[in-house]
């Protein structure tokens, strides 16, 4: 398949084109470095510089013979992307094209304004893309579990059958991000579903929760390949920071009370659901929801295994209470159904202790690059309240 990547410089998008590349498929990555540079913008550079798109490029063809094409260009430049789209001519995409950090665009008004500007101007300038230059292109957006909050009922993938006042409909599930980031993924999913209706387009929507791992397969051979590992308080998840934190001896950062419960993947089950929603595109017309994780864990839960691994190997690690920076529930109730990609065949990476020993050999052997004044939390959500 010829397969267009939006992002493609990124944690997901640069794994997800050498999975999908040393498949045979077609492959070209679209990015302009904005992460990188609202990385360096607010201090928040990863644990191990990484090369340019070319120069990785170059490094993947010359150790596995397969192309990945590469451009930089901004993907919110509507003719800029009509004319990639019309030369590629891509039969799918898969659009990692947003401004990622819930912290950062929680900063204040200019970071919040990037976000929605960015991640909404990126969907809308693909729309157009896909409708001027590929109509019949599958487009796979990445989402957020997020998007849907900590509602105190069960959670659907993406659509939900309710009965009002005697009559029934199915509807797109109720959505109440915790910040400015994850709203703007509620209104890409909505232009997304507006479009399929009014316009044929068709659309996967993968509603992902945090991403854990600093490695892949393609990747295993050598460490320059690997993705940008962040662990500072702005585009770290939070598995790969208490991690680095076990390393750096700081005690874990746990936000809160700790209960808030998250449903975690492994970074290759992320390729694994891309691959396999890749492979079953939807009707036109269609948009297809799928909730991406594969395990639920409060985060407590993972600061013990955290804990628990990191003692094993030596390592003096501790747990710290930090007030919790973020306007979130800590006690909720949660349960998402979460299926249809195991049913597509995903066979999930269940979190083990190998796979965190494996991320504590990774970052310990980095361990002089760790800067812990990117450790504690630097940007807490505003409250009115105060001012
Ligand atoms: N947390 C801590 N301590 C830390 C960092 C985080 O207790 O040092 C807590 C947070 O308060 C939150 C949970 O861990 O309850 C997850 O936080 P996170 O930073 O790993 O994830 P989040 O900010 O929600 O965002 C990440 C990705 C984002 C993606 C999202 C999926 O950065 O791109 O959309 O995960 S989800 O969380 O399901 O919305």
């Amino acid at each position: 398949m010829r397969i267009l990547i939006l992002g493609g410089d990124g944690y997901l998008g640069w794994p997800t084109a050498m999975y999908l590349a040393a498949r045979d498929h077609d492959v070209l990555v679209i990015d302009n470095y904005l992460r990188r540079r609202l990385a360096r913008e607010t201090r928040s550079e990863p644990l191990v510089p990484s090369d340019d798109l070319p120069t990785r490029c170059a490094r993947f063809a010359a150790l596995t013979g397969k192309h990945i094409a590469h451009r930089i260009l901004d993907c919110t430049d509507g003719a800029a992307m009509i004319a990639a789209f019309a030369d590629f001519a891509p039969e799918a995409l898969v659009h990692y094209a947003e401004q990622p950090s819930a912290p950062y665009s929680m900063m204040g008004q200019d970071e919040a304004h990037l976000t929605l500007h960015n991640n909404l101007f990126t969907t809308f300038a693909t729309i157009w893309a896909v409708k001027r230059a590929a109509p019949r292109c599958h487009i796979v957006k990445l989402a957020s579990m997020g998007e849907y909050g900590t509602p105190n009922i069960d959670i659907e993938e993406g659509w939900i059958e309710i009965e009002h006042k005697g009559r029934k409909d199915r509807v797109l599930y109720p959505r109440a991000g915790g910040s400015v980031y994850h709203t703007s993924k509620i209104i890409d999913t909505d232009l997304l579903s507006f479009e399929t209706r009014a316009n044929g387009l068709r659309v996967t929507d993968l509603m992902q929760g945090p991403v854990y791992g600093h490695d892949t397969e393609e990747a295993a051979s050598d460490e320059r390949l690997f993705p940008h590992f962040h662990y500072d308080d702005i585009f770290g998840t939070v598995l790969n920071r208490f991690v680095t934190q076990a390393v750096a001896g700081v005690p874990l950062t746990v936000y809160g009370k700790g209960s808030q419960v998250r449903g975690y993947l492994d970074l290759r089950d992320t390729l694994q659901c891309v691959a396999l929603v890749l492979a079953n595109p939807p009707a036109p017309g269609q948009l297809r929801v799928y909730n991406q994780f594969t395990e639920l864990f409060t985060v407590l839960d993972l600061a013990d295994r955290v804990r628990r691994v990191g003692r094993d190997l030596g390592l003096d690690v501790g747990i710290a209470a930090v007030p919790n920076p973020r306007r979130e529930q800590e006690e909720h109730y949660y349960r998402p159904a979460h299926d249809g990609l195991l049913r597509l065949g995903l066979k999930p990476h269940y979190l083990s202790d190998e796979r965190l020993a494996s991320m504590v050999t990774f970052v310990r052997r980095h361990r002089d690059a760790i800067d812990a004044r990117k450790i504690l939390p630097r940007v807490a959500w505003p409250d009115q309240t105060d001012a």
